[in-house]
């Protein structure tokens, strides 16, 4: 199936019903309108099926229009993550090889020179004078739809290629198994640039024909007032907005809590003592769900039945799951496997890299990295990483690409980047720098934060004599001193 034939219900049976709020209310018919009026701006701008489309945009009204434009001329939609800096820009661009990037004017500093530069108000404008196209015929199911990059273990990302059916099965089954009806409001704070908020927020939107209200961002300071404000009844976040949220006081808690009717969290992992404290405050278990960018969703806890502290649940329909030893055998319930998995959720491979691709895959199953465990009754568990990535926020990092950068300032000898908790974002990276000669931290940190997404970062530089290594010469990350 088609993502356009996935939201045909919507925008031909509820035209003029209310389907977003964002500056004001818009119907299903005009976000169609808006939709179609921006396929015409970017047929005319010579964009033609299988182009890639780079947009690095914040959250707005024209990032829906770019992606339902897209879809429906089968053009493939490469959405850049906003904290993104030259590098990471440069990289992705370099890598999808877009006709162009979208961004906005106060962003275009960050787009390294030589990529064609296309900007947003300059598409707005255009597409309010432009008509409707509506004969833009789409691709089929299997055909790419987006390439989310997500960060890799080799330092540099990879753009997994996700098609139309894969995101119309994901929402399809997080409509039945979460219960979505055209009759739910949800509140989407997430940042539209990752599987998240795209695939979940934006599908389970326009699959169902519910009503949304997007905003720009997650701002704690508002967060609570939205809720009371817009009254939702869906609520989608990463754990560091659950923690955020317990600040609410009691009485607006409860007030949110009585209408809602569904909080869930993935991401990054859900301490059981969080979901405990939200519980107490809003009234709400929230409901685990573990998913990647290669995959989208995987297991969730179910709608009705135990949500269990700290597990993700079971597998979801369609989704076969596998756990094994690293000599690739199964291992038994209550043991510790890495996870691997197969369905119609899986991606057919990273964008132009056969080899990465290969090495995802084993007897067709995806290698998903993190380790789980099974229990008796079926609930996963995840336990942790067969690789060192670094979750903060739910922003995915990949320690070598930060040491990779480092060992490029002058006075760094040696690096090594490691996870330390943080009890809002989960964990935060650190730097551990063996000195050569003269290095300044200060010019260290600002180099990060020019050239790196902020989140990457490290929050503290500690400057060691040496790196510990065993035998083989492998840092132990485990063993540096702790920040
Ligand atoms: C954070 N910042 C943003 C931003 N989010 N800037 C612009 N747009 C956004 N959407 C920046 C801030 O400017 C600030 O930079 C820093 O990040 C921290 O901001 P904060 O407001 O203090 O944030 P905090 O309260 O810690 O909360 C951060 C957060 C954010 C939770 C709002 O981390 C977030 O939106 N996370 C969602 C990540 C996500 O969608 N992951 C899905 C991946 S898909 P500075 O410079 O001041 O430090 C995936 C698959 C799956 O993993 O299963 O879902």
């Amino acid at each position: 199936m088609t993502i356009p034939d996935l939201f045909a219900w919507a925008f031909q049976s509820r035209r003029d019903q209310p389907a977003l709020d964002w500056d004001r209310t818009y119907t299903f018919g005009e976000i169609d309108a808006r939709a179609a009026r921006m396929a015409h701006v970017l047929r005319a701008r010579g964009l033609q099926s299988g182009d890639r489309i780079c947009i690095y945009l914040s959250n707005c009204l024209e990032f829906i229009d770019l992606y339902l434009a897209s879809t429906r001329l089968g053009v493939i939609f490469v959405p850049v993550n906003i904290l993104y800096r030259d590098r990471e820009i440069r990289h992705i661009i370099g890598d999808a090889d877009p006709v162009a990037v979208v961004t906005s004017e106060a962003n275009q500093a960050h787009i390294p020179s030589g990529a064609a530069l296309w900007a947003v108000e300059e598409l707005r404008r255009e597409a309010e004078a432009a008509p409707e196209l509506r004969d833009a015929g789409v691709a089929d199911g299997d055909f790419p739809a987006a390439i989310v990059y997500t960060s890799g273990t080799t330092g540099v990302s990879k753009g997994a290629v996700l098609s139309h059916n894969i995101f119309a099965f994901n929402a399809v089954n997080l409509l039945t198994c979460w219960r979505i009806t055209a009759s739910d409001r949800l509140l989407l704070t997430l940042p539209l640039f990752h599987v998240h908020g795209l695939g979940n927020g934006i599908h389970c939107w326009l699959a169902s024909g519910c009503h949304l209200r997007l905003t720009e961002r997650f701002e704690q300071q508002r967060a609570a007032g939205w809720m009371l404000d817009y009254g939702p009844t869906v609520f989608f976040g990463v754990p560091t907005m659950y923690v955020r949220l317990l600040d609410t006081a009691e009485q607006a808690a409860r007030r949110i809590g009585a209408r809602m009717r569904l909080f869930v969290s993935g991401s990054a992992p859900l301490s059981a003592a969080l979901l405990e404290d939200f519980r107490r405050l809003f009234g709400h278990t929230i409901l685990e769900r573990y998913g990647m960018s290669e995959t989208l969703m995987n297991i969730s806890n179910p709608y009705a039945g135990e949500r269990r502290p700290g597990s993700v649940g079971l597998p979801l329909p369609g989704v076969s799951v596998r756990n094994l030893d690293p000599g690739g055998n199964p291992v038994a319930a209550g043991e510790p496997g890495e996870l691997h998995l197969k369905g119609p959720n899986v991606f057919s491979g990273y964008w132009r890299r056969p080899d990465a691709t290969r090495a995802a895959f084993r007897d067709g199953w995806f290698r998903t990295g993190d380790l789980a465990v099974r229990a008796p009754d079926g609930y996963y568990t995840l336990q942790g990483r067969s690789s060192d990535l670094i979750i903060s926020g739910g922003f995915n990092i990949y320690p070598r690409e930060i040491e990779e950068f480092l060992a490029e300032q002058p006075g760094v000898k040696e690096v090594a980047v490691a996870g330390a908790p943080d009890t809002a974002r989960g964990e935060v990276p650190v730097a551990y720098i063996v000195p050569c000669g003269d290095v300044r931290v200060a010019e260290l940190e600002m180099a990060c934060r020019t050239h790196l997404a902020s989140f990457k970062a490290p929050r503290s530089f500690v400057l060691v004599d040496q790196l510990p290594r065993n035998a083989m010469g492998k840092v132990q990350k485990h063993l540096l001193p702790k920040p």
